[in-house]
């Protein structure tokens, strides 16, 4: 007879966590703690989200982004600025939302650190039943309290204390590295927690699916061209096997499929966006943390994502991430193409 496993909540997985830091004040505990609360309103809300008529659709505006928002974004984005930060140790909190980052009030608190999020990605889905996500990073303050500014909020990504998203798909699930392995908890809608499902998640190192939207194929580069090609007829000579194709268009499904089947994700530079379309703060390193701690990989198609120093709260960047083997093959292509090795 298998022996039944101890259920654990992300809760007390945090605080097994902080045990592991004699000298931690708990804050980083409540901060992740305040991330999963928020989490279970929005996924409560976006779960209903198909009844109640007042939340669907756009509100009539356009973000600092230039895409239309969603009810349930601004939803999203005020229950996490409600929830994050309760005992004063968040200072500056960014969101894809806000075109300016908000410096929160830590007179009852340390203030030490730094949460930049995507409340609701993907959020163009929503009307039509496609899941959706969250992503959050989470640096640490670098100057004074009193001398906030861009060197505490503009931090690469090899900064970042943890990382992690939540899915809010055919069930919810709350996946974080702060460091020590990916962990995977997928909530239980009838006691309303999140359980230990996936533990030390390692991500396959060579692809089975690429995902991209290939509708773009007439403004990538020839080299962009040249990898999709090859990741459909198979690599280099084409003796391999080819990949197969899946793409959501909602970056938290489609990373989380690939982390979990091994897959790569692309968002290369178009004509008109040479930057590409995501955002290095709220997007891409909170990803390529959880990738890379996964065994997998993020390249911007130069180097590692995990390098690149923000110029802005909202700067992009083009996004290759997934399985190792197949992001690095990535660069080498891009390098050799642009006159490298
Ligand atoms: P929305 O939040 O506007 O739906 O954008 C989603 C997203 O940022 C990311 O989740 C997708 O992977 C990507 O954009 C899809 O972009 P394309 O529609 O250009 O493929």
């Amino acid at each position: 007879m298998t022996q039944p496993r101890n259920l654990q909540t992300i809760e007390s997985h945090i605080l097994d966590l902080q045990r592991m830091h004699p000298s931690a004040s708990g804050d980083f505990t409540g901060l992740l703690n305040d991330i999963s609360l928020a989490a279970k309103i929005v996924s409560q809300e976006v779960n209903k989200a198909g009844l109640a008529e007042e939340i669907l659709g756009a509100t009539g505006e356009v973000n600092v982004q230039g895409e239309a928002v969603q009810k349930l974004d601004e939803f999203a984005n005020n229950v996490f600025l409600h929830c994050i930060g309760t005992r004063g140790q968040v200072c500056i909190m960014g969101s894809e939302e806000l075109a300016d980052p908000v410096y929160l009030d830590t007179r009852e608190g340390t203030g030490r650190y730094i949460v930049v999020l995507d409340p609701l990605d993907g959020s163009s889905n929503i009307d039509v039943n496609v899941s959706v996500g969250t992503i959050f990073g989470i640096w640490r303050r670098q100057s004074s309290l009193d001398n906030l500014g861009d060197s505490d909020l503009l931090q690469a990504g090899n900064e970042l204390v943890a990382a992690g998203y939540i899915i809010y798909g055919s069930s919810t699930m709350f996946v974080y590295t702060a460091g020590h392995g990916v962990h995977g908890f997928t909530m239980d809608p009838g006691i309303g927690e999140f359980l230990l499902s996936h533990e030390n998640i390692q991500t396959p190192f060579r692809s089975r699916i690429y995902s991209v939207n290939e509708a773009y194929e007439p403004s990538w580069s020839d080299v962009v061209k040249d990898i999709v090609r090859q990741f459909k007829y198979g690599r280099d000579s084409g003796n391999g096997p080819g990949l197969t194709a899946r793409y959501i268009g909602s970056l938290v499904a489609d990373f989380h499929r690939n982390l979990l089947k091994g897959g790569i994700y692309l968002y290369p530079p178009t004509t008109d966006k040479p930057e590409g379309k995501l955002r290095l703060m709220c997007e891409a390193a909170p990803l390529a943390m959880i990738a890379e701690a996964a065994g997998g990989y993020a390249s911007d198609g130069t180097g590692p994502v995990l390098d690149i120093k923000p110029g802005h709260l909202h700067t992009r960047v083009p996004l290759y991430i997934g399985s190792r083997d197949d992001v690095l093959w990535v660069e080498k292509k891009i390098s050799e193409a642009e006159g490298g090795i």
